[in-house]
């Protein structure tokens, strides 16, 4: 299989300016030379560009961008809806407002294949907004949100085709929930694993749960990993620090397991604000991770498999 690579320098969903760089960052950090030393054939289709604006207001005035957002979201499902049949579509941004538009072109695509969607979010962040409950104003809190296909979005963003099922969704990394999310996630079905949880079990049984859930119905699996996932500590590169975040092992593992799971058919690499990195050293280990969840490994060891048949 090919890596299709396609940037998103989408930067008006974040509170802050600077993740429009996110692209550069990742190529120059090596994305596509280390993809090609593990092997795979890469085609870096370059940067999507949004659609045309459309005058678009809404009564909640604390949202910002809106047209900016919707026209995002318009041309990353197209795009990411063509690539997923040409091989495994890696969105580089650009902040989480991408993932809008990836989740919900890929789930079209999943969806004419006859496979369930699956998606594994990392974040510190559910970004279960919708239009009518954002605080802040800033799109990059609403993705989960819209590609699931709650209410709101009518008449602003593109129809959701295939809107991925809320049980087929498993958070890991929470720490940062807003009260309106809080209670959207407490009926809707996601799997939210807080970083309590991580403490408490470790990332293998709960991952392994849920990997286990995809194989069994030999499910597609869309990995979406948000810069501040991560500890601050080692990714400072990110607009919206949380502390108590992933440690490089624990980031490490997951990306791993999902190598050896076989699942994974698309990638997001999500908030990198490189004007805020210490000399690329957030873009250097999210390369570093994509490597590892494309194979990389440090020795041979028996796989684990998750099939059940
Ligand atoms: C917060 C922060 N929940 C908001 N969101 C995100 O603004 O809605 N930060 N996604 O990365
Ligand atoms: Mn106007
Ligand atoms: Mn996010
Ligand atoms: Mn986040």
């Amino acid at each position: 299989t090919a890596c299709i690579i396609l940037g998103a320098p989408v930067q008006e969903g974040a509170g802050r300016l600077g993740c429009d760089m996110g692209p550069s960052a990742f190529r120059t950090a090596g994305l596509v030379p280390e993809l090609r030393n593990l092997g795979y054939a890469v085609e870096d289709r370059g940067n999507i560009a949004p659609a045309p604006l459309r005058d678009l207001h809404h009564p909640n005035r604390a949202i910002r961008a809106l047209p900016e957002t919707v026209a995002w979201t318009e041309s990353i499902a197209k795009a990411a809806y063509e690539a997923s049949g040409d091989g495994i579509p890696i969105f580089i941004g650009g902040d989480h407002s991408l993932s809008a538009g990836s989740m919900t072109g890929l789930a079209r695509r999943a969806a004419e294949e006859g496979r369930e969607f699956f998606v594994l979010w990392l974040d510190s962040h559910p970004d279960f907004h919708t239009l009518e409950t954002t605080t802040s104003g800033n799109l990059h809190g609403i993705p989960m949100a819209y590609a699931t296909g709650l209410e709101g979005f009518e008449g602003y963003f593109p129809p959701v085709a295939a809107p991925i099922n809320p049980r087929n969704v498993c958070m890991m990394g929470i720490r940062s929930v807003d009260p309106a999310e809080r209670a959207a996630l407490s009926t809707s079905g996601v799997t939210v694993h807080d970083m309590r949880a991580i403490d408490e079990n470790g990332i293998a049984p709960l991952l392994g749960a849920f990997l286990e859930r995809v194989a069994a119905v030999d499910g597609i699996l869309h990995v979406s990993l948000d810069v501040d996932f991560l500890d601050p500590g080692i990714a400072p590169g990110v607009g919206t620090t949380v502390p108590g975040g992933a440690t490089f092992r624990e980031a490490h593992l997951i990306m791993e397991m999902l190598h050896d799971s076989g699942l994974v058919r698309s990638i997001d690499l999500v908030e990198l604000n490189p004007f805020l990195d210490e000399r690329g050293r957030t873009a250097l280990l999210m390369v570093d991770l994509v490597s590892s969840l494309m194979g990389r490994r440090v020795l041979d060891r028996p796989t684990q498999s998750y099939r059940h048949t």
